[in-house]
């Protein structure tokens, strides 16, 4: 029987268990409530006197920019309950409430739920996005079914005062490895919003393959992205600037903001493939598909090298909204020193000029410009360099903790080892503040989770390396160090598993975790 309005005395009678996921081995399954969501709210106060009721005839009451992310709600929620769940303008009780408020908070919200409605308040539509995310975890997983399911649904009672610890969460697709589609990297960034992660970092050119169009230089993309590139040359392909464009408006309306990275001055051999005169002696080199890295150099100081980062800084630069152009700077092993100091110092401040944040791998730290960079980390071990001593921001990756495409142990398929491997409590039991010697919290812009592609094909490929360890990294960005607790993650982590069962997103069943 569908629960109607009327039904709420029968509701309260029953015990919390009514919303609880199906029974798996290991421990009770955790009933859900404000305390079960993935990343931890701040602060999460059950009421398990209150529940609301989800019904035929509920409205959601929303106006002005607020209507927007109703209307997501609304979206989310229909498919499943098989309900109408019309936006309208005027309060009326029994609502879901969505309301923007006049505070500054960048993307905080507060969640208060009880038997005669459901408010969700924000200063900004970001926070009541999140705040949308966060709902769709206090119903039961069929909610994320494509078809009306024959059940009730029921909003456990009680009230969430929730807001970011770090401003910067943060995931990366490498596209040069092997190319992903936009319809793979949306579905990606379907999966990553419901965890509050707020930047999707692109890594769009390597040794191996180019995969974002610049017009001046129409052979990146003609021979860089062509059938064969990549890793043992599976793949091909690159995005279109209309793919591109579309990928970023879609990103945006789920408050992702996209990182563009063409890596330099290493991991360049595609684009010398496509135009020689990158190179010192003007010779093309072979095209590559294996997976060494640290073989290829720019060829620094000449006017063609200056030229063609020009061209593709200011046009990657123009297609960009977000405030950031990353630029690579790792493991340019073949670049004499003193020419990686030189080329960087000409570099960030290039990308500056043309209206972004300049954001590299840690190498960049070495050379004085990278004070007004963003500084992101791969190796935490030994000193963070003497420009991030002097102030810029980091982002965290510490690549024996967040980089995806490790196994999970050396039996799991797919991935590298050459960092470790990474079971789900190492991806969880670590401090963003603190890991960097002498580099305090406040400058932590954040952390992100770098998903490299050498081994990875599909989007189960993709999918299987970043769940569950996805969401641990998430929380490390987005919940309080106070709510910091394997205990708690893994016991949310598991009932989290029939959700992704839902939604066919492969996961790892992970032997530390209790699967629901
Ligand atoms: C290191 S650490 C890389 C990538 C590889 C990755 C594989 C860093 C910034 N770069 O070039 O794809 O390892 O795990």
């Amino acid at each position: 029987m569908r629960l109607t309005r009327l039904a709420v005395a029968t509701v309260l009678t029953l015990p919390l268990g009514v919303t609880t996921a199906s029974a798996g081995p290991g421990p009770d399954p955790l009933p859900i409530s404000v305390t079960t969501v993935l990343p931890a709210p701040a602060l999460a106060l059950p009421d398990p006197r209150e529940a609301f009721p989800l019904v035929p005839d509920t409205v959601i009451v929303a106006s002005g920019p607020a209507a927007t992310v109703a209307g997501q709600l609304a979206t989310a929620f229909r498919p499943a309950t098989g309900f109408a769940l019309p936006v309208v303008p005027d309060a009326q009780p029994g609502a879901i409430t969505v309301r923007l408020t006049g505070g500054d908070s960048a993307e905080g919200y507060r969640l208060d739920i009880g038997d005669d409605g459901v408010e969700l308040s924000a200063d900004r539509a970001a926070g009541l996005f999140y705040g949308v995310q966060t709902l769709r975890q206090l119903l039961p997983p069929e909610i994320d079914a494509a078809t009306p399911q024959d059940r009730d649904w029921v909003i456990p009672g009680g009230h969430i005062v929730d807001a970011p610890r770090f401003a910067y969460r943060g995931a990366m697709l490498d596209l040069a490895r092997h190319f992903h589609t936009p319809d793979e990297i949306r579905r990606y960034i379907d999966q990553i919003s419901r965890f509050k992660v707020n930047h999707l970092h692109l890594h769009l050119a390597d040794d191996q393959g180019w995969r974002i169009q610049i017009d001046s230089r129409p052979r990146l993309t003609a021979v860089g992205g062509a059938p064969g590139t990549g890793v043992r040359g599976i793949g091909g392909g690159y995005l279109t600037k209309d793919d591109y464009r579309t990928l970023v408006a879609y990103a945006a309306d789920r408050h992702v903001t996209i990182v563009p990275e063409i890596d330099m001055p290493g991991h360049v051999n595609a684009a010398q493939v496509a135009y020689p005169e990158l190179t010192c002696d003007g010779v093309a080199p072979r095209p590559r598909t294996d997976i060494r890295v640290g073989y290829s150099s720019l060829c620094i100081g000449t006017d063609a090298t200056r030229r063609f980062v020009t061209d593709v800084v200011r046009e990657l630069a123009a297609m960009t909204p977000g405030p950031y152009l990353h630029i690579g700077g790792d493991e340019a092993h073949s670049t004499a020193h003193a020419d990686y100091l030189a080329f960087e110092e000409w570099l960030l401040p290039l990308v500056a000029e043309y209206g972004k944040i300049p954001f590299g791998w840690q190498e960049i730290a070495q050379t004085p410009a990278a004070r007004d960079a963003v500084v992101q980390y791969w190796n935490h071990e030994g000193d963070p360099g003497p420009t991030v001593a002097s102030g810029a921001q980091v982002v965290l990756s510490p690549a024996d903790k967040t980089y995806l495409d490790m196994q999970y142990d050396l039996l799991t398929p797919g991935g590298l080892h050459w960092a470790g491997t990474i079971e789900v409590d190492e991806a969880y039991d670590w401090d963003p503040a603190g890991l960097l010697h002498g580099v305090p919290e406040d400058r932590v812009l954040g952390v992100e989770a770098p998903l490299w592609s050498e081994t990875l094909t599909d989007l189960a490929d993709i999918e299987f390396q970043a769940f569950p360890r996805l969401p641990a990294i998430a929380e490390l960005g987005w919940s309080p160090r106070a709510t910091h607790d394997w205990e708690s993650f893994r016991a949310r982590l598991g009932a989290y598993g029939p959700r992704w069962k839902q939604q066919n997103v492969r996961f790892y069943e992970s032997p530390q975790i209790h699967w629901s």
